[in-house]
């Protein structure tokens, strides 16, 4: 059965990629999964329609007959468990591939996070230029460490698995802020992911959608 997601109907990124179907998008797409994606406006986000895929009210949202996964974690680990190319067979290398799909979600996204809510949603308060500074600094402590595990390694365990594929999503929205490319190994990583064929797949794809190419 072909899976739908939903995606913004109109990004407001424009269609750079940093929404998170786009992670969704990549999975299915290294998987060879064909999909469908289904355009959400911001104000049927919060209709009690959307809210009842995501009670949170926000994309994506993953529909495979009676089966509805909201959370791109959830969607991308259940793609992986589905298919044989984004997590290891062996099990403790299964389990370490899981582990840094949180570790991805939970300790290094909020941080980023946290910066962009600095930059777009508390510019106007009289503090924001120091918890600018604070957060930044805080951001790159979390980096610093990624990029020490990282080191010369192409991924993070072995093979490009769900980790990598989220932990790269996770860092691409570092870009804007130019902190990643104070961290040449974890740039050069991303860039890796980015060249996937998978990726490009998927940036193309959202990019189209969001120029109403549907
Ligand atoms: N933890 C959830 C997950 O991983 O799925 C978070 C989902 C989430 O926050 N989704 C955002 C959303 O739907 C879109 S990705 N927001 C609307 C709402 O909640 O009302 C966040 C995002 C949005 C836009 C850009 N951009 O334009 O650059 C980047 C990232």
């Amino acid at each position: 059965m072909t899976p739908t997601i939903t995606a913004f109907e109109r990004s407001p990124d424009g269609g750079k990629g940093l929404a998170r179907d786009t992670r969704v998008r990549w999975a299915l797409e290294e998987v060879g999964q064909p999909y469908a994606v289904r355009g959400v406006s911001f104000d049927a986000l919060k209709e009690p329609k959307h809210l009842a895929l995501n009670p949170f009210g926000s994309i994506p949202t993953y529909e495979e007959g009676d089966l509805v996964l909201f959370e791109s974690g959830a969607i991308v680990l259940h793609i992986a468990e589905r298919h044989d190319s984004l997590l290891p067979k062996d099990a403790n290398a299964r389990g370490r591939a899981i582990a840094w799909i949180f570790g991805a979600l939970n300790s290094v996204e909020p941080w980023i996070l946290e910066l962009q809510n600095a930059k777009l949603l508390e510019s106007d308060k009289p503090w924001a230029q120091d918890r600018m500074l604070l957060v930044a600094d805080r951001l790159r402590g979390r980096l610093q460490k990624l990029s020490a595990y990282l080191g010369d390694k192409e991924w993070l365990d072995g093979a490009f698995s769900a980790g990598d594929l989220i932990m790269v999503s996770v860092l691409l929205r570092t870009r804007p802020s130019g902190i990643l490319n104070e961290y040449a190994n974890l740039a050069a990583y991303v860039s890796r992911g980015e060249a996937r064929p998978g990726y490009q797949r998927a940036f193309a794809a959202q990019l189209a959608f969001n120029q109403g190419k549907r």
